[in-house]
């Protein structure tokens, strides 16, 4: 076991990242975590609040500030860049902030990696290998051609060929993971599964883009940050691990489950317009991260954590109100 004792995760007070931290900080007493994260409309600094303060550290900065980076990573031992921006429907509004975010602040994570040799772990997503046929049996495995089909995947896909680069030029010791659909809570209401449970909370019928039929394999949050501290510390490094759950469904199957499990008629939401480009199926094969190291997700049983999110939004109001305003007001403009 190679555990780190001091990490800098980016991106730690978003979706992925917080949860990362929560996990890091209840199984593994050893170990400070520093967050460093710009608090953008996605970050939120209640998702990491009331931990304690000697063992997490929120630096509110820019993983594209150098200077920063400088005088940050300098006495850490590793780094785990969650930092990026995440959305697709934002990316095709505006791709640029996921040009500078994703492309260039993983550029500068990887010189201060090489400068201060500290450890790497790369977060990223199984969309960087395009879209598998509705009735395609393959899924993605570690080998699958890059494909990416949207600004956002492919500011994803350019990144990880940045650490491999990086890693087989300069030796870093670095590692990536490419992981399937999140949910759980905390994630932000722009999001397939928040976004329907608080339009329904909020007097909104659900918005389902097209026909409903495209396929996502979803994981629960907590079973990406077990996966995550396990390639960290015992992943091989210079490799990639898919990370999956085996939890492929369809939008619209999805959609009738959080209105049947919210009371309401199946059938009771609107089709509005597909996203452009729409990637029809993403599914993981997750065999050589199960083999090699022997993880096991333990949120096997969607519908059990569909329920416990869907009380999750109920339950905290206060955390989504405000974002989901603004959220709304994007997507009408967009007409969807
Ligand atoms: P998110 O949008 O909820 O959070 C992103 C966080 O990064 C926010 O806290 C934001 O403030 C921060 N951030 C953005 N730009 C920054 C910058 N320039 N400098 C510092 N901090 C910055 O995203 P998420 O859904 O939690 O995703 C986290 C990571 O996981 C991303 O790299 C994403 O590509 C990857 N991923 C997500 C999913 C998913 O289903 N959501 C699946 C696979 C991989
Ligand atoms: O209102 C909606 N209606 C709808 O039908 C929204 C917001 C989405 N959708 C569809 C589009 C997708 O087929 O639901 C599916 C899921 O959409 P998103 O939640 O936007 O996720 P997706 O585009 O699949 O990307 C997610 O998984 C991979 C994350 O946002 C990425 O960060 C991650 O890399």
């Amino acid at each position: 076991n190679n555990i780190p004792g001091n990490i800098i995760v980016t991106g730690g007070c978003g979706f992925i990242g917080s949860n990362f931290v929560h996990y890091v900080v209840d199984n593994h007493p050893g170990v400070h975590v520093t967050v460093l994260d710009k608090l953008t409309y996605a970050g939120n600094p209640e998702n990491i609040a009331g931990l304690p303060s000697d063992r997490v550290e929120l630096v509110v900065g820019d993983v594209c500030d150098a200077d920063l980076l400088d005088r940050l990573v300098p006495g850490h031992d590793a780094i785990v860049h969650y930092a990026a921006e995440s959305h697709n429907d934002n990316s095709i509004a505006d791709p640029e902030p996921f040009l500078r975010t994703n492309v260039e602040g993983t550029f500068r994570l990887l010189e201060a990696t090489r400068k201060y040799g500290v450890r790497y772990h790369h977060i990223s997503t199984d969309e960087v290998y395009g879209d598998l046929a509705l009735d395609d049996p393959a899924r993605f495995t570690e080998s699958t051609p890059y494909h990416p089909s949207s600004p956002y995947s492919s500011t994803k896909a350019a990144s990880d060929l940045l650490v491999r680069a990086w890693t087989r030029t300069y030796g870093l010791r670095t590692t990536i993971s490419n992981c399937s659909n999140n949910y759980g809570p905390f994630q932000h209401v722009e999001k397939f599964i928040p976004r329907q449970i608080t339009n329904i909370l909020t007097g909104v019928r659900p918005k389902l883009y097209g026909e409903g039929l495209n396929v996502r394999d979803w994981i629960h949050t907590e079973d990406h940050s077990s996966a995550v501290w396990t390639i960290l510390t015992r992943g091989r490094i210079g490799e990639t691990y898919l990370i999956g759950a085996d939890g492929e469904r369809n939008n619209i199957a999805v959609l009738r489950m959080i209105l049947e499990m919210m009371g309401r008629d199946p059938d009771d939401f609107d089709h509005v317009n597909d996203r452009p480009g729409h990637d029809r199926r993403y599914a993981i094969d997750a065999t050589k991260l199960r083999t090699e190291l022997g993880w096991t997700p333990s949120h096997t049983d969607f519908a059990s954590g569909l329920r416990d999110t869907i009380r999750w939004y109920t339950e905290n109001r206060g955390w989504w109100e405000t974002a989901k305003e603004a959220t709304e007001a994007r997507y009408k403009a967009q007409g969807q």
